[in-house]
């Protein structure tokens, strides 16, 4: 990754307990998640220019509170430009994993101005004993006037492939989605399986808690498996615009695709004092229910 030592340096990594050693303070970012034969199955551009405020092109970027340029925040919400912390003492809740490390995020009086909400973004990475990347957010609702606050999410996740070409997504035939190449018209899914051969960046509508991504080249499928967010976001950004992204290689569409499980159609409504759960998890190459 790109950067300056002094930038890098300014964006402590996470001293990992067992792999977790790429997960970046500076927007809760997992950059790495490597199996049993320590390939890495997520995708990281080798133009990622390391300079916040920019977010890391790659990994899983945590979109939040807002997803896509709907709304009054920068793209996808601030959640993956600001530098959260650690939490050295967290409560246990339940995952079944060798480690874990809490990220947590908390607004400033500055973040206040820009979204008028207090909240509490608790970020939970794991990893599971079958070498399962799990991840859960808990979002709580700190506002001290009453007020409830809504908020979309998504975890941006950018799976490495070996051959965009040769990939085949299952789980998503026949379900409506919106369009973002067509001006977010909604359209119905054909009934087999999602091929490549162009740009493409689709949100679809009640998604399944489980998808699976093939790689026929490395004969590995992801399952990713998600909880309590009802939609699923697909895109790859093909030839023509991957030349206009300044971190991103001009070739690199063909080696990621994103899957991400998110709540981008119908945003969560939270009430004071109220927390709100959603998952997403890994396991051995794939994402499982929590
Ligand atoms: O998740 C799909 C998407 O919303 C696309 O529209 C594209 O903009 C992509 O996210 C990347 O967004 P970013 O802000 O990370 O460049």
């Amino acid at each position: 990754m790109a950067g300056s030592g002094s930038e890098r340096a300014a964006v402590e990594l996470c001293k990992g307990i067992n792999g977790l050693d790429k997960v970046y303070l500076y927007g809760g970012h997992v950059t790495s998640w490597r199996n049993d034969q320590r390939e890495e199955l997520l995708f990281v551009s080798t133009k990622e220019i390391f300079k916040p405020p920019k977010a890391i092109r790659g990994g899983i970027p945590i979109c939040f509170p807002q997803f896509g340029s709907n709304g009054s925040l920068e793209q996808h919400g601030f959640a993956r430009n600001k530098f959260w912390s650690i939490d050295t003492d967290p409560p246990p809740f339940p995952t079944t994993s060798k480690s874990f490390i809490d990220l947590i995020l908390k607004p400033s009086e500055e973040d206040m101005q820009k979204w008028p909400h207090s909240y509490e973004f608790r970020l939970r990475v794991a990893l599971g004993n079958g070498g399962d990347l799990m991840l859960t957010s808990r979002v709580r609702n700190t506002n001290g006037d009453g007020k409830p606050f809504t908020f979309a999410f998504a975890y941006h996740t950018y799976f490495s492939v070996s051959d965009i070409s040769e990939v085949r997504v299952e789980g998503l035939e026949t379900l409506d989605y919106l369009d973002n190449l067509e001006n977010k018209e909604r359209f119905t899914e054909q009934g087999d399986a999602l091929t490549f051969e162009s740009e493409v960046d689709k949100v679809y509508l009640g998604a399944p808690t489980k998808i699976a991504i093939l790689d026929h080249e490395k004969k590995r499928t992801f399952v990713l498996r998600k909880d309590g967010l009802p939609d699923a976001v697909v895109w790859n950004p093909w030839d023509k615009k991957a030349k206009t992204m300044t971190d991103f290689g001009d070739d690199e569409y063909m080696h990621m695709l994103c899957v991400e499980a998110a709540a981008a159609e119908k945003p969560i409504t939270l009430k004071p004092g109220r927390g709100v759960e959603r998952k997403t998890g890994t396991v051995s190459g794939s994402f499982k229910l929590l």
